[in-house]
């Protein structure tokens, strides 16, 4: 069983279609979805505002490169063309840690870049992931630190460029859930 955290962002078209678009690709393996922010564009290239999540996805069949793949085709579904480095995009999905089990993969190859080497530098990952898991941990540089420490040092700036937007990611419903919010909604028991 891997359990990965996805770094998902658009800037082109109906951004916040694209991000859902993940979530619907992925389907149940999709255990948490963060609220979506709106960012200012990190890297210094002039292009218009992103729309930002997080995801936290379990397979018991994927390993690392398994999930590379598997977002590269969740990347080419939504049009992306791959132009300039840090520039606009359709949608960007980026695996930021994946863990096996209790253990962290490593890797520098095949293209697999994990854990990400930039996400300690951006707010726009490291804010809507500890939304998501407020106890997450990340390696950079060489150190484990909790992903609140790794934020805590970024500039106030940078933290200021993420804003909160209240929309929402939809996930799909296990069907004990939708069975409960039914009978909240209705005072009945939809199986009754
Ligand atoms: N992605 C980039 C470059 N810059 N800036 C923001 N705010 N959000 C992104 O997702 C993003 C970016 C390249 O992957
Ligand atoms: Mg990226
Ligand atoms: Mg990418």
């Amino acid at each position: 069983m891997t359990r990965v955290v996805l770094s998902i962002g658009s800037n082109l078209g109906d951004r916040l279609a694209r991000l859902q678009s993940v979530v619907d690709g992925l389907g149940g393996t999709v255990q948490a979805a963060s609220p979506v922010y709106e960012t200012d564009p990190w890297g210094g290239i002039d292009q218009g505002r992103f729309l930002n999540a997080v995801l936290i996805a379990d397979d018991p069949g994927l390993d690392g490169l398994g999930w590379l793949r598997r977002v590269q085709a969740l990347e080419q579904v939504a049009d992306r063309v791959r132009g300039q480095r840090w520039g606009p995009r359709t949608l960007d999905v980026d695996l930021v840690t994946c863990h096996d089990g209790e253990t962290e993969l490593v890797s520098r190859e095949n293209g697999l870049t994990l854990p990400h080497p930039l996400a300690h530098l951006r707010a726009f990952v490291l804010v809507p992931w500890l939304a998501v898991d407020p106890s997450a941990e990340l390696t950079a540089a060489g150190q484990r630190r909790p992903v609140a420490g790794w934020l805590a040092d970024l500039e106030p700036a940078d933290r200021a460029g993420v804003r909160w937007t209240g929309l929402a990611l939809s996930l799909p419903r296990p069907p004990h859930t939708a069975s409960i919010r039914h009978r909240e909604a209705n005072g009945t028991d939809p199986q009754a």
